[in-house]
């Protein structure tokens, strides 16, 4: 069945933790980014921990390899579970934070493509393709893919064969949970969740319509 991410950009640690609180039965694994960690610090993480799920790293790392290998060993230091990067930086850098990753026992998933419009003006072109491809020589666990163009992870898809695609774009971006579900790992979900006026019943929600 297609995974529930939430991405729990809120800014006030007691929102955080009420909103994951509400959606823990319903959801797979919890985002955190830089907007919840610059704002609570990283002491969020032992908060979120009681929960038993499993905590991603958004910091879309992209920087030299020494860098990267200091960054992700701080993320898994932490308490986290998983780190998300960039992979445009190349194949080296990009391969650093799946080393230090897989060493602590986590995951690394690296942007293949992004979902805002202006994520075309780049990643399209064959450079998407390209970094899906590096995703999988350097032995990532999978690839974040964009929900608001189902026909690019489907082409993203024939690159990665059966390697995790981590979709973020859904409902506030204009991705369908419905048909992105169909074709991805997981979905990850933000503000239609923790906007929600009961963010507990719009994970539920979700996760009823997932496949
Ligand atoms: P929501 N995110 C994204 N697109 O939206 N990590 C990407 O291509 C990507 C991401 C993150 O729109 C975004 O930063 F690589 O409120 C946010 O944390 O549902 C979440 O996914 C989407 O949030």
């Amino acid at each position: 069945m297609t995974e529930l991410i939430l991405s729990l950009d809120v800014l006030d640690r007691k929102q955080a933790v009420s909103v994951a609180e509400s959606c823990a039965p319903f959801i797979d694994a919890i985002k955190i980014g830089y907007p919840l960690v610059l704002s609570t610090g990283l002491s969020i993480v032992s908060d979120l921990a009681d929960l038993a799920l499993p905590l991603i790293a958004d910091f879309k790392v992209a920087d030299i390899p020494n860098t990267n290998r200091l960054i992700c060993e701080a993320v898994f230091s932490a308490g986290f579970d998983a780190v998300i990067a960039h992979g445009f930086v190349g194949a080296d850098a990009a391969r650093t934070c799946v080393e230090v990753a897989h060493r602590h026992s986590g995951a690394a998933y690296i942007v293949a493509e992004m979902s805002h419009p202006g994520a075309t003006e780049f990643f399209h072109g064959g450079v998407a393709e390209r970094i899906a491809e590096l995703a999988v020589t350097c032995r990532a666990d999978g690839i974040i893919a964009p929900a608001t163009r189902p026909e690019r992870i489907a082409r993203l898809r024939e690159i990665v064969g059966s390697k995790a695609i981590y979709s973020p774009g859904v409902g506030a971006q204009g991705g369908d949970p419905d048909e992105v579900a169909r074709l991805v790992d997981g979905i990850i979900v933000g503000r239609s969740i923790y906007e929600a006026e009961n963010p507990g019943a719009e994970a539920e929600r979700l996760s009823r319509i997932r496949r």
